[in-house]
C-alpha cells in the first residue's frame, strides 16, 4: 500500500503495515499553542500553532482505529534546569515583550519545565493510556530519549510526522529518523510552524534530492489509503 505524496508515493517500498508504521505527534502542548504559553508569550499568532490540532484528531483516531501506533513527544526541562544548556535559556530570554525564556514563571507555570500546566500536551490531543510519550530536552525526538530503542524493539520502520514546529521539532526530529534508516511521510495539514514561509520552505525541502528526508502528504492522502482507495 502506498499514499500519494510529494516527491514520491511513500513508503518507498509499498510495504505499509500497522506492524510496522507508527504516528509520532511532536510537541502538541500548551507551551507550543495554548494561550499564555511559550509561543504565546514570544508574541507569536497560536492560530498558526493551532491549525494543525483538527486534522490530528481525525487522523489520530483514524490510525488508531486501524491499529497503527501513536506516540507523542514533550519537549521540556527538570526543574532544576540541570539538562537546560546556557546559551538554549539565554536566546529563550532574548524575544517577547517581558523576557521570559525557558524555565521562566509564565501564566502556565514555568515555561518548558517538566510536570508544569504549559508542559502538558493539550487536552484535544492527549495521549491515551499506554501510548508511547516521549520527553525530549532537545528539538530532536532521538536526542537524549530511548525513542530510537522502542522502535526497533517493535519492528517500526517507516513513521508518519505530525505536530509542532514545522521548522523545527518537526524537521530535526525527521532529519535525526532518516539518519537512523526509518522512511519517514510528514504530514503537511498536521504540522505548523510560526511563520508560514518557513513552513512551506520546509516542505520544499524534503522534496529535495528525490526526497532528500522522505516526502510529505496530507493528511487526507493517508486517509484515503487506510480506506483503500489509493490503488496500490
Ligand atoms: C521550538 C518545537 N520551536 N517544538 N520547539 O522551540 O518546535
Amino acid at each position: 500500500m502506498h499514499i500519494t505524496a510529494n516527491p514520491y508515493a511513500w513508503p518507498w517500498n509499498g510495504d505499509l503495515r500497522p506492524d510496522n508504521t507508527a504516528l509520532i505527534v511532536i510537541d502538541m502542548q500548551t507551551d507550543f499553542c495554548g494561550a499564555g504559553g511559550y509561543v504565546d508569550k514570544m508574541g507569536y499568532d497560536i492560530a498558526q500553532t493551532r491549525a494543525p490540532i483538527a486534522p490530528l484528531k481525525t487522523l489520530m483516531a483514524a490510525l488508531r482505529a486501524a491499529g497503527y501506533a501513536v506516540m507523542h513527544t514533550r519537549e521540556g526541562h527538570r526543574p532544576d534546569l540541570s539538562d537546560l544548556p546556557a546559551n538554549k535559556r539565554w536566546r529563550s530570554r532574548q524575544i517577547g515583550t517581558q523576557g521570559l525564556g525557558i524555565g521562566d514563571e509564565g501564566p502556565c507555570g514555568r515555561i518548558l519545565v517538566r510536570g508544569e500546566p504549559g508542559w502538558n500536551i493539550i487536552a484535544e490531543l492527549a495521549p491515551l493510556p499506554g501510548e508511547v510519550v516521549i520527553d525530549k530536552p532537545g528539538k530532536g525526538a532521538f536526542y537524549a530519549t530511548d525513542l530510537e530503542l522502542l522502535l526497533r524493539t517493535r519492528g517500526i520502520a517507516h513513521l508518519l510526522l505530525a505536530g509542532i514546529t514545522t521548522d523545527v521539532c518537526v524537521h530535526t526530529t525527521m532529519r535525526e529518523a532518516n539518519d537512523r534508516g526509518f522512511e519517514c511521510l510528514l504530514l503537511s495539514d498536521c504540522t505548523a510552524a510560526t511563520d508560514d514561509g518557513n513552513h512551506l520552505a520546509a516542505l520544499k525541502m524534503i522534496t529535495m534530492q528525490g526526497g532528500v528526508f522522505g516526502a510529505h502528504a496530507t493528511s487526507s492522502a493517508v486517509l484515503q489509503a487506510l480506506s483503500g482507495k489509493d490503488g496500490s
